[in-house]
Formats: structure tokens, sequence, C-alpha cells
């Protein structure tokens, strides 16, 4: 849910979808597949005479979450954004839970996320402080794909560490684990790094090599198991010393509490766009904030804009762990916003303008435009 009481009623007038294709200046690879490419969706929301920008972080491929760019584009087109026309946008609120709409957290997170940018702009007030954030850098981490050997995998790692990332994330999956991460302590025997499976193992098959991992003191392991797991994640946890956390398997607050009941884990990675947008971020923050959980923010490859809203969330209290967001210049040969992210001393500054605090490159992104829908009210 926004905050109880948005600014002042206003009406929004127009929502513009857009799809626009950008390179990765690096092939991306996680168990599920890779990417090479993000189909970016951004969506602008504008209402007496401000703009609230939110990016849906949907992939190409069903591989992470059963959405897709195509399946939050209709949804988006045919659904949610001629429903918001209708409404002004105090009553768009209602829109955020959606009663009517099950499932596509990563369609609604776009509306509501928008939403967000839009009311802190009117404000304005930064988007971290309607949030109820309070850091003003955040620490961070980078997220490294797999890579086709070993050496690649250990330059890219020193590379990063030597940037001043405070946390190194392994993507693994079956055959590229165990012997991988041994290289890696063996040259970074002390470095901050955590492995990341995707969902690439079960219980009980793959319980030994799993608890084998324990001898490379990771800072967690990420969603080892099934993407809607959390039973079978309960007992891994029992039966490994290195904290479990979750990724994929949590979508609501709801999957949170069940987590925390059951001890699945003790760590989660939060997603804005994976659970529904900013509010139920919140929601699952101060869940695991009073359970002792720490929490951090996740990625999902976004350009400036996602990475904007990633960054002001992440600046809650209970985000005490580096969050993957990196700088622009390790996803984009160019980004969308300006200033561009950069961090100094593994620290991302947030943005001190109102709402997301960076600014849409307009010509940019009209440029690189391939579909886009106008709604009007
Ligand atoms: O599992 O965290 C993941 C990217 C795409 C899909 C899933 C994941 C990721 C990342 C990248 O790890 C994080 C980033 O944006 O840097
Ligand atoms: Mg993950």
């Amino acid at each position: 849910m926004l905050p109880e009481r948005l600014h002042k009623r206003m009406n929004i007038r127009r929502a513009v979808l857009r799809e626009l294709p950008l390179q990765l200046t690096e092939f991306f690879e996680i168990s599920s597949g890779g990417t090479q490419a993000r189909r970016i969706v951004l969506l602008t929301l504008e209402a007496d005479g401000v703009e609230g920008w939110s990016e849906c972080v949907a992939g190409d491929t069903p591989g992470y979450s059963y959405e897709t760019t195509d399946t939050a584009w209709h949804v988006l087109s045919r659904w949610l954004l001629p429903a918001l026309m209708e409404l002004d946008a105090d009553d768009a609120r209602t829109l955020v839970p959606a009663p009517w709409l099950r499932g596509h957290p990563m369609a609604r997170a776009a509306v509501e996320m928008a939403l967000w940018d839009l009311e802190s702009k009117r404000r304005g007030v930064r988007l971290r402080d309607l949030l109820g954030g309070v850091a003003e850098a955040v620490p961070v981490g980078v997220s490294i794909g797999i890579q086709r050997t070993d050496a690649d995998l250990v330059e890219r790692v020193g590379r990063y560490l030597a940037e001043g990332y405070r946390k190194i994330k392994i993507k693994i999956k079956s055959g590229r684990d165990i012997e991988m991460l041994r290289t890696v302590r063996d040259h970074f025997p002390t470095a901050p790094v955590m492995a990341d499976a995707n969902s690439a193992y079960a219980l009980p098959a793959d319980l030994d090599r799993l608890a084998a991992m324990d001898e490379f003191d990771l800072m967690m392991i990420e969603q080892p198991l099934s993407h809607d797991d959390l039973l079978d994640h309960a007992t891994l946890q029992r039966c490994i010393e290195t904290p479990v956390c979750l990724d994929e398997s949590i979508r609501s607050h709801g999957d949170v509490r069940l987590a925390l009941h059951l001890g699945s884990g003790r760590i989660v990675n939060i997603k804005p766009g994976r659970v529904g947008g900013l509010a139920s971020s919140l929601a699952i923050h101060d869940a695991c904030r009073a359970a002792g959980w720490p929490v951090w923010c996740g990625g999902m490859l976004e350009s400036g804009i996602g990475r904007a809203h990633n960054v002001a969330l992440a600046s809650l209290p209970g985000f005490t762990l580096p969050g993957d967001i990196s700088n622009s210049s390790r996803y984009w040969a160019e980004d969308i916003v300006y200033p561009e992210f950069a961090m100094a001393d593994g620290l991302m500054p947030v943005p001190d303008g109102a709402g997301i605090g960076v600014t849409p490159r307009k010509d940019r992104i009209d440029r690189l435009t391939t579909r886009m829908e106008v709604f009007e009210a």
C-alpha cells in the first residue's frame, strides 16, 4: 500500500509504456539460462505536469519467474493501465493489491513503483524519505554470471574486489560449484563471497554437495532449491552451517511470514519487482527486521531507472548486507539516466533529487524505443 494519504488529489492523465532493447556489456549466465540484452520496459505516469517513472523487471524468458517481458506488457496494457486511467491517484492505491488481478507481481510493481516516484516528486521529497530510508549511501556488491573458465572468474573477482565492491556473488550450478568455489577461495581466502544457485539443486539428492560448501565460509548461499519451495529450504538450513538466503521463493509478505515460521533460511534478498512493489518490500523488510533476519536488495539487471528505486529501498535500516547494486558501467556502455550510478569505496550514494533522484535521458530513451503504447484518461 502506498502512504495512507497522498499529497492531494491528482489526476493521472497519461501513462506511457515503452520497450527498449539494451545490450549488456557482458553476457550474463545463471543456472537457468543466459542474457545478452535486456528488453527494458519503462512506465511513465503523468499527473499535473509531474512524471513518475518505473521499470518492469520481467526478463525475456520465463527462466527466473513465470513473468516475461511480453506477459508483463500484456497485463499492463490490457488490464492495469486502462484501470489506472479510470481512477485518480488517491484511488490508484487500490490498484496496488488489485484484488481482481491474481499474480503478475512484476507487472503490478511497475505501476506501484511509478506511483511512489510520482508521489515523492509531487511532495518534493526523495523517494528514500517517503520510504523511511535513512542511509546516504548503501554498501554494494557485484553479481558475477557463470564464467566459461575458472581463470575468467578469478580475474573478475579480483577486479571487482579491487574496485571496492563489498560482496562478490558467484553464480553456481551443478558441475560448476565445489571446484570453482575452491579455486576462488584459494585465490581470495577472506573475501566476502557468496553463491547464488537460482534453484539448481534438490533434496535429498544434493544435500551432501550443498553441505560440502560449508568449508568455503560463504556469506550465504542464495536460493539453492526450487523457486517455489520453503519446506526443503528449512530442512536444508537445519543441515548446513552456511546461511540460506531466499530470492525466488519470496514473492509476498505472506511468503516471508511462512519462511520465518519454518526457518527456511536466515537472510532474504528483496527485489521490489519480484514482490509486487515497494510497499510489499517494506512489509517484508519489517517482518525480517523484527525476526532478526538481515535483508539486502537484489537486482534484475535493471537500467538506472529500476536501480534508482532499488538504491532508495536499500537505504532502510534492515538492509544491513551489501546489495546487488553495481555501477551503471558494469551493465551498460551507456545508461538511460543522468547521472549514472557510480559507487565509491563500495558505497553507492542515494541520489538526492526528488523522487528517484536521477533524470531519465528522454532523447536517448526515445531513440532506443521499439514499442510504445500511450494510455489517456
Ligand atoms: O538471481 O539475483 C538473481 C539477475 C537476473 C536474474 C536473477 C538474478 C540476477 C542477478 C543480477 O543476480 C543482479 C544485478 O542486477 O546485478
Ligand atoms: Mg538470486
